[in-house]
């Protein structure tokens, strides 16, 4: 979701995150978050708030409301749950509506060939790296929206780039190390587009320490172009850097949904399209992979992984890069957990990764021939371990095989077929997980509850998201 907001036109911002949970029915504490978020986020003249100001009451009910209208609640000038649920949400400092609405209308640039020059260098980097990270930057957004950029040399270009640090001329002060990386300005002329970056960052276009010049500049030119933030944690457009392989990245969904209802598609035959970031609750979820991992329970999908913890209602959303950098960033095929060594193993093809705790242990990746299979195995369905008899069980389409924990090896008279042996259940199973003395099966959207002594389907109309709190 990207509203269209104009940035940076007020004197200035601060940070404030309203994370902590609400006491239930805690009418006083509400009312303090609502009148701190009006307050911050919906500027205190009702004139700015401009196309979504309402007539009458007074002006906190009127400025709720404008809140409402704009995350298309439903405007009833109260605070309900459902405007507490948003109020809440973490989020960065830049205002909603206050600058919103200082303009007529979506700020957009109105022609397509648009220019850009960098008028100062880094140290940190090469010039040539400079001009790299900034052309692969503009690539993000050209490649999927009918835009061009141009780097000019001379003359006066529509987005102008340079490294600033602390107070520079436009009453958005820098702030030294860390904090505010970067920000950019709407379209516009003059000032408007440009993109300045804290001098007083160090600059990479790797990964590790530092920042990696590419993924700031593509976001910060989102805002150039005319996007603000995004509430799509898996967004380039999300308010908060995080570092993801630049070769490797890919421009989410969101955010060309986010460009394309501004500039419209590229004019090409294929249209390109972007991943996506996976809704725990949809009754369309779908897992690779589930364990368990001292407690928690964590289910992996694509590029990112739910973790559960068995006492709290809300389940957390991570890229799997975030946590494991040299894992393979998408597609984990099976996980499971060994209880005996206090150990999680994790397969994607035909290798796989040990982790103790969040800990990728050295000498990973190893080959699973390793752990007995013959080579015809190529990938692993799903695999669960058994703590009371110390078995490890792995599904490959419709058979699976039993590995024994204590001697370290895969037992003799496997492969034998899944629908044999657990009944109901199969074949091709996506993910399986060993849980509360219960062995739960993933297909599609089935979750399967299996009873080990009986060996049963003890429940199968669950949905596979069933385990998630949903
Ligand atoms: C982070 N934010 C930053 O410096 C506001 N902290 C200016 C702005 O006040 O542009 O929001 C602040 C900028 C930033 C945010 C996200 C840079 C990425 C998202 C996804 S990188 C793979 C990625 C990102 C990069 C200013
Ligand atoms: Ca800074
Ligand atoms: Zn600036
Ligand atoms: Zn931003």
């Amino acid at each position: 979701m990207h509203p269209p907001i104009l940035l940076f036109l007020l004197l200035s911002f601060t940070f404030h995150t309203y994370a902590a949970p609400v006491g239930q029915g805690n009418k006083d504490g509400d009312m303090d978050i609502v009148k701190k978020y009006l307050d911050d986020f919906y500027s205190s003249d009702p004139v700015i708030i401009g196309q979504f100001k309402t007539k009458g009451s007074d002006p906190m009910t009127e400025k709720l409301k404008a809140m409402q209208r704009f995350f298309k609640l439903k405007v009833t000038g109260e605070a309900d749950t459902e405007t507490l649920e948003v109020m809440m949400k973490a989020r960065c400092g830049v205002p909603d509506l206050g600058q919103f609405v200082l303009t007529d209308g979506n700020p957009k640039w109105k022609h397509t060939n648009i220019t850009y020059s960098i008028v100062n260098y880094t140290p940190d980097m090469h010039h040539a790296e400079v001009d790299k990270a900034i052309q692969k930057a503009f690539e993000v957004w050209s490649n999927v929206s009918p835009l061009t950029f141009k780097k000019l040399e001379t003359g006066t270009a529509d987005i102008i780039i340079s490294f600033e640090r602390r107070v520079h001329g436009d009453n958005s002060p820098f702030d030294g190390p860390d904090g505010i990386l970067a920000h950019a300005f709407q379209p516009g002329p003059y000032i408007g587009g440009d993109a300045h970056f804290d001098e007083d960052e160090l600059w990479t276009s790797q990964g590790g320490r530092g920042r990696n010049l590419f993924l700031v500049a593509a976001h910060e030119l989102g805002h150039s172009l005319g996007l603000s933030h995004s509430t799509d944690s898996g967004a380039l457009m999300y308010p908060t850097y995080s570092y993801t392989e630049p070769s490797a990245f890919k421009l989410p969904q969101d955010d060309i949904n986010g460009i394309q209802a501004i500039y419209g598609k590229p004019d090409v035959a294929v249209q390109p399209t972007g991943p996506t970031t996976p809704e725990a609750c949809d009754p369309r979820t779908t897992f690779d992979a589930v364990t368990s991992l001292r407690g928690e329970i964590m289910f992996f999908k694509g590029r990112h992984f739910w973790r559960k913890h068995p006492q709290l209602p809300d389940v957390e959303l991570y890229f799997i890069s975030l946590f494991w950098p040299s894992l393979p960033a998408t597609g984990i095929d099976a996980a499971y957990e060994n209880f005996e060594e206090d150990l999680v193993f994790l397969f994607k093809g035909n290798k796989y990764w040990v982790l103790n705790g969040y800990e990728i242990l050295s000498g990973y990746p190893r080959s699973i021939d390793r752990l007995g299979f013959p080579r015809t195995v190529k990938k692993i369905d799903a695999a669960f371990s058994d703590p009371e008899s110390g078995k490890t069980y792995f599904f490959v389409g419709s058979k699976y095989w039993r590995y024994d924990e204590i001697t370290h090896s895969m037992e003799r008279g496997y492969p034998k077929s899944i629908a044999r042996n657990f009944e109901g259940v199969g074949p091709q199973i996506d993910a399986a997980l060993y849980h509360d003395g219960s062995i739960y099966f993933f297909q599609g959207t089935k979750l399967i509850q299996f009873d080990h002594d009986s060996k049963s389907v003890a429940q199968k109309t669950q949905k596979s998201n069933s385990l998630l709190n949903c």
